[in-house]
């Protein structure tokens, strides 16, 4: 490690592709290891100045936007490429072509990182799956990082970490294209449904980029894998790792499954009762897998089932996921700003159990919404549609029957119009099941928008 650090890193020219916080979180790092920083991004829209103020204090890097020129290349020995960025990008084909090295944000962040490491995958459920996990660890190390597509950029604390730390990372598709020696002691892969294909073109690819996780992972080390994904039961049959299989729908003979509402481990030999489901506040079933994930992950990182339980009681889920809001007039307004995919727009849809309004549509990320409208189930009174996907979601409504569509064209018009029409003992939710960049920066500002409105209607 320390080879490629002195091969690509100190006192060289290191390119930091994108300038959002895996940038600034790749630029806090490499500037400690002393490396010549240049920040390239191609968004020539926004100002130096509005770069300058996101930098670390006292770092100064060179900073260029636009086009990246052959004499920004010559002499750079790694660009570091942030998680938005395709590796079919003409910066990175043109790096490549200048014979640079190019790793993801994450695989600098794990070249530079000490400690024990989990991964976490999968299309939906990553972020509640980590935040849990992170609280378990946090239960029993003194030293635990959460990091990755969760919000915190693991290039910013990697430095930090001692080899008595424990790191917990929520890990993108997009993350993982970039991977080398990224070697995490135990992975996750929650569940494989389509996303994101307008950047992986098929769901095979998506599903290799995701099974990735696994692929530096050695004899010993352990993956936990949904067994009710038939993807991948099949792969971790054929997995050489200490597979975990969890269950939310059967019996398993090893693994976690549920007996009855007691959410179950059993081992080789033992039985354990884990946590009933009615002892959670997380609601739905995707929860339950998500407890059970990661339950079998903390327990592989080392921490006693009683500091399981307790985490697992005492926590509340994370915001933007069917976060309640508010009630007003005995209507509840609920958050799911992160239903940025058909998939977890259909969990937080099956949670609701009032008549409720649906806020949906945004980002085209070419995805199908026969489910999302499947899940409708007679239960939702009015589908209101804003975003680039609002024609097709209106199209694949109709087309299933379904007619009570309002388009908008805010979504603070989108809140008004639920507000007007909604009936005591309604729900509304925000579920877009598309990501937000069409409208917004990121899902999280497209939520707390949201919750803006609604408090102040
Ligand atoms: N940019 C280019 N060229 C491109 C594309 C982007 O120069 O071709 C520039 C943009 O102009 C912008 C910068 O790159 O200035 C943005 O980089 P980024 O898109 O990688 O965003 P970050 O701010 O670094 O945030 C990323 C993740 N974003 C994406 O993967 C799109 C965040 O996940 C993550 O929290 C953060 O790193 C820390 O790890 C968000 C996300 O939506 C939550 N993730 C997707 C998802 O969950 O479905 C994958």
């Amino acid at each position: 490690m320390d080879l490629q650090k002195d091969r690509f890193i100190k006192g060289k020219k290191v390119i930091v592709a994108g300038s959002g916080i895996s940038g600034m979180g790749a630029v806090k790092l490499l500037s400690k290891l002393q490396a010549n920083i240049i920040v390239y991004d191609e968004n020539d829209k926004q100002k130096k100045e509005e770069v300058e103020k996101k930098l670390p204090d006292g770092v100064k890097p060179e900073i260029v936007l636009g086009e990246l020129t052959e004499n920004v290349l010559a002499e750079a020995g790694l660009m570091v490429v942030s998680p938005g960025i395709p590796l079919d990008a003409l910066c990175v084909k043109k790096a490549e072509e200048a014979g640079i090295c190019i790793w993801g944000e994450i695989e600098l962040a794990c070249q530079c990182a000490k400690g024990r490491l989990a991964a976490i995958t999968g299309t939906n459920g990553k972020t509640t799956t980590t935040a849990l996990t992170g609280e378990m660890l946090k239960s029993y190390y003194d030293s635990t990082f959460v990091v990755g597509n969760i919000g915190t950029p693991y290039t910013s604390v990697a430095l930090d970490t001692t080899q008595d730390s424990v790191t917990v990372a929520e890990i993108s598709s997009f993350q993982l294209e970039t991977m080398k020696e990224f070697a995490p002691q135990v992975t996750a892969i929650l569940n494989i449904t389509p996303d994101h294909l307008n950047r992986h073109k098929t769901l095979e690819n998506y599903i290799a980029v995701k099974e990735s996780i696994t692929k530096n992972q050695r004899a010993g080390d352990t993956c936990v894998l949904n067994y009710e994904d038939e993807e991948l039961r099949r792969f971790g049959e054929g997995l050489s790792l200490e597979v975990v299989f969890f269950s939310s729908r059967r019996r398993l003979e090893r693994g976690i499954y549920l007996e009855g509402e007691m959410i179950t481990w059993r081992t080789g030999q033992d039985t354990i009762p884990i946590v009933k489901v009615s002892e959670l506040s997380i609601v739905g079933i995707h929860n339950v897998e998500n407890v059970m994930a990661a339950t079998a992950v903390a327990a592989a990182m080392g921490v006693p089932m009683e500091n399981i339980r307790r985490t697992i009681r005492a926590f509340q889920g994370v915001e933007h996921r069917v976060e309640f809001v508010r009630n007003k007039k005995n209507v509840l307004y609920y958050n799911d700003s992160k239903g940025t995919n058909p998939d977890a727009s259909v969990q937080a849809i099956r949670a609701m159990t009032r008549p409720t309004l649906l806020i949906g549509g945004g980002y085209d990320k070419q995805s199908e919404f026969d489910a999302y409208i499947d899940a409708f189930e007679g239960k939702i009174r009015y589908l209101v549609l804003l975003g680039a996907t609002k024609d097709k979601i209106a199209r694949t409504a109709r087309e299933k029957g379904f007619t009570n569509i309002i388009m908008v064209d805010s979504l603070k018009e989108a809140v008004e119009v639920c507000a007007e029409r909604a009936m005591p003992g309604d729900a509304v939710l925000l579920s877009p099941a598309c990501a937000s960049w069409d409208m917004f920066q990121s899902y999280e500002e497209r939520g707390k928008l949201f919750k803006e409105y609604v408090n102040s209607l």
